[in-house]
């Protein structure tokens, strides 16, 4: 079970291909564009198999939801949202910056928040507290007004609890596709949002990719993966452990050991089989450990390397100097430094995202922070004396480009 990885090959099998599922979900796109809140309850009807009584869950329901979730777990979920909250406030740009660069030219930024965003929280059979939290907090701490979130039924309270903690007050009984088309499009119950995020399956992802002329999205993010770079110092159980969460995810989730002792490969391998046996979910791990692996590498930057060209959505350090590493390594979703920083951590209570992009597209994506909810707008503030330094320059170029209409707006004030 435990085997030696071809990269290409690990990557090759990590973005799964959209196109088998695009011509369903344009269907469904086409339905919820012509018929709304019918086609929300059609579909629900037909994929989740429940009859909606109310696309929007009520006041009411949201409060009463805390009667039915375990008081230690609502603290647990109020300390991440602390946590969480924290880590964002501390990403948070400047509103507006000014810089004088000569006499007479200010330069300067204005951040806006987006007026109006989706979060996507996956349920079903599962929920998601914790991702509830991911994809709303870091748009409430950029100053989002108006916050929604589409999940699908049946609604978990853990969820509505999460999503109350978080200062969301806007949840729509909607999954899938049609709930990503719903958000995008917007409906007689769900107002149109300007961005959605959060993670789904391959119709949601689809449907996201088909919609961003209608709503910009964050980025792709599917099954979870794990890479993690380490040498002889490190320990094989803490790493299997960390193999083993991940693997559990989900049948496609992926995990690789990037290594330059191949002692401990073998030992990382004995202890991944030893704890999948016990592990409650040990048929979804077996499934995902197919798709996983280890690499033996001559150095450390051969290893890093490797850590890059596969871009994990989450890379591990474990290995005698971890900063060297971590000041060296580029392009990873998230990044958990030393023996104690279980990826679990960031999954939940740490404070750092845990919404970020899969299948390599750390390369071109950042995780989900403060940023993807806000806009900016370039500022200049240029006086005559200003005018007078540039003028020439902005006059000689429009000229050269024959619009002599953008040279006369200069001249006008020069004269
Ligand atoms: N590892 C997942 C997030 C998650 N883990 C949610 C547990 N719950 C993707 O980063
Ligand atoms: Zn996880």
């Amino acid at each position: 079970m435990w085997k030696a990885l071809d990269i290409d090959t690990w990557i090759a099998g990590r973005r799964s291909s959209l196109d088998a599922v695009k011509g369903s979900v344009s269907g469904i796109i086409g339905r919820v564009r012509a018929e709304g809140d019918d086609a929300l309850i059609d579909l629900t009807r037909r994929f989740d198999g429940i009859d909606l009584t109310g696309i929007a869950v009520t006041d009411d329901e949201r409060e009463a939801a805390y009667e039915q979730v375990d008081t230690r777990l609502v603290e647990s979920l109020i300390e991440a949202e602390t946590r969480i909250t924290e880590f964002h406030e501390m990403q948070r740009p400047d509103d507006l910056w000014l810089r004088e660069i000569e006499p007479g030219i200010i330069l300067g930024q204005k951040v806006s928040p987006l007026r109006r965003i989706g979060a996507y929280v996956p349920g079903g059979r599962a929920a998601y507290p914790s991702t509830a939290l991911m994809c709303t907090v870091p748009a409430r701490v950029a100053g989002v007004p108006e916050i929604c979130c589409c999940t699908p039924p049946p609604v978990h309270p853990i969820t509505l609890v999460a999503l109350d903690i978080a200062g969301v007050e806007e949840i729509y009984r909607a999954g899938g596709a049609q709930a990503i088309a719903a958000m995008a499009l917007g409906t007689e119950t769900i107002p149109k949002v300007e961005k959605i995020v959060g993670p789904g399956n391959v119709y949601v992802t689809a449907a996201k990719m088909l919609l961003r002329e209608e709503a910009e999205i964050d980025f792709p993010a599917g099954p979870s993966e794990i890479a993690i770079v380490a040498d002889g110092t490190a320990n094989p159980e803490f790493i299997a452990a960390d193999i083993l969460a991940q693997a559990e995810h989900d049948p496609r989730a992926a995990c690789a050991l990037i290594t330059t002792d191949a002692a401990l490969a073998e030992a990382v391998g004995q202890a991944v089989e030893r704890m999948a046996a016990s592990a409650e979910r040990r048929e979804v791990i077996a499934q995902a450990l197919e798709n996983s692996g280890f690499v033996v590498a001559g150095d450390l930057d051969e290893a890093i390397e490797a850590a890059d060209i596969i871009a994990p959505e989450h890379l591990s350090i474990q290995v005698a100097d971890p900063l060297a590493v971590l000041s060296r390594v580029r392009h990873a979703g998230s990044i958990f430094v030393g023996p104690y920083a279980a990826v679990a951590c960031g999954d939940y209570a740490s404070g750092t995202n845990h919404v970020l992009p899969t299948a390599g597209y750390a390369r071109q994506y950042s995780g989900l922070d403060v940023r993807h909810f806000c806009t900016t707008s370039s500022v200049q503030i240029i006086s005559r004396e200003g005018l007078e330094a540039i003028g020439d320059t902005v006059e000689g170029i429009a000229d050269a480009e024959g619009l002599t209409a953008h040279a006369e707006s200069v001249r006008i004030r020069r004269r």
